[in-house]
């Protein structure tokens, strides 16, 4: 065996050894969740095909040729029996594609469709599209609602980073072939984090957004709104309403976004959403929750304090550390939530729970006091309950000792 030889043989198999390598869930939990021990998408789990020219003619070292650097910040949706993951891949080259990964499971044997997503153009071409968010919509198609990202045209020649964030749709039924339609048009001069509702609201089209003013800071902007087109095709919002502001000293003091499309239940509709906020390291992102009224989309009716989920372990590190970003969920038939979530925009992961279990959380987890003392409260209440069961669990058990 040469040297090509025996390097193929060897990538082949570490390849196939990360695609079908079983996962499990980490031990205990919180009660709320289970994570999972590994990353259910990585670059490495990447088509070998893709990144290497295998022939020995044209590649005799067989060097990598297509460098991928990362895949994260997934869209998910069930779609025919698989569990569908639709990434952000991340190439040598800083430029994101999307990328369709299914697994028989949910929770491992992810892998990639022979070719990545042709995502089809407008008249004016994105340069970079990511974190896309699939809605089964009750108009029969699947949409993709993504950000596309091009130059800001008013940038002085030395900023060759000022860019404008909009909402691209397309939309598809198979996740392979797409059609897209025009851009989302909004008051707000950026937008990113919009996402579309699964239901029409009075016949229209309803949207989350993420108004801001710059394509990083949200300046007067951020929050998470809510808006209303009459159609999909040509699809204009012309009032935002902000259903879910920044608030001082939270977790979402500096910005948020809505993460996937939510999930429709008895008691409201279940939203995962991502906060930002400034630390001396820099943007730290962590997920949370809150609950909207069934028949008032722009009503929050619950929001438990704090974060849901929070960078761990090997999740705090990476391309761009202390950060966990979540655009997919899949509530499955029998209950069960698997939600999607990128660490440190490097890699994938699921944590399971069910949706009674997330109801729970999100209706009886205090809610964010805004104050030291408020904290202290609480914390108080939690001893005072539980002293209460133990004193009547104490005389219980004396009386049956008598
Ligand atoms: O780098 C963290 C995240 O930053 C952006 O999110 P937001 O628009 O809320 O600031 C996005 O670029 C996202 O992809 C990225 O994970």
């Amino acid at each position: 065996m040469n040297e090509f030889e025996q390097r193929l043989e060897k990538l082949e198999s570490l390849h196939s050894e990360l695609l079908m390598r079983p996962n499990r869930k980490a031990e205990l939990g919180n009660g709320i969740f289970y994570r999972y021990v590994h990353p259910v998408l990585t670059a490495g789990h990447v088509p070998l095909m893709w990144r290497y020219d295998l022939n020995p003619e044209t590649n005799p070292y067989l060097m990598e040729r297509f460098g991928i650097n990362a895949a994260f910040n997934a869209g998910a949706i069930k779609l025919d029996d698989k569990y569908v993951l639709m990434a952000r891949v991340e190439g040598a080259d800083r430029k994101s594609f999307f990328a369709v990964a299914e697994s028989p499971n949910g929770v491992d044997n992810f892998k990639f469709r022979e070719y990545p997503v042709r995502m089809p153009q407008t008249d004016d071409p994105d340069v970079n599209v990511y974190d896309i968010r699939l809605t089964r919509h009750e108009d029969g198609w699947i949409y993709g609602l993504f950000c596309t990202e091009r130059k800001d045209p008013s940038a002085p020649p030395h900023d060759q980073s000022m860019a404008v964030a909009a909402c691209g749709i397309a939309r598809t039924r198979d996740l392979d072939q797409w059609e897209r339609l025009p851009d989302l048009m909004t008051p707000s001069p950026q937008q990113r984090n919009v996402v579309l509702h699964p239901e029409f609201v009075d016949g229209k089209y309803a949207f989350y957004t993420r108004p801001q003013d710059g394509f990083i800071e949200a300046g007067t902007g951020g929050g998470i709104g809510f808006g209303l087109s009459q159609t999909i095709e040509n699809p204009v919002i012309d009032s935002e309403v902000i259903i879910d502001n920044k608030a001082y000293h939270t977790v979402y003091e500096a910005k948020n976004g809505a993460g996937p499309a939510p999930i429709k239940t008895r008691q409201g509709w279940l939203h995962l959403a991502h906060g930002v906020r400034n630390t001396a390291a820099g943007l730290r992102y962590v997920l949370y929750m809150f609950m909207t009224d069934l028949h008032d989309l722009t009503k929050v009716t619950h929001k438990p304090g704090g974060y849901f989920l929070a960078p761990e372990g090997e999740e705090r590190v990476g391309d761009v550390s202390n950060v966990v970003f979540s655009n997919g969920w899949i509530a499955d038939d029998d209950g069960t939530v698997y939600i999607y979530y990128a660490s440190s925009d490097t890699r994938m992961h699921v944590a399971t729970s069910t949706v009674d279990k997330l109801v729970d959380y999100v209706l009886h987890t205090p809610e964010d006091g805004f104050r030291s003392s408020s904290s202290v409260e609480t914390v108080c209440k939690i001893i005072d309950s539980n002293k209460q069961l133990m004193q009547g669990k104490w005389y219980q058990s004396a009386i049956i000792d008598k």
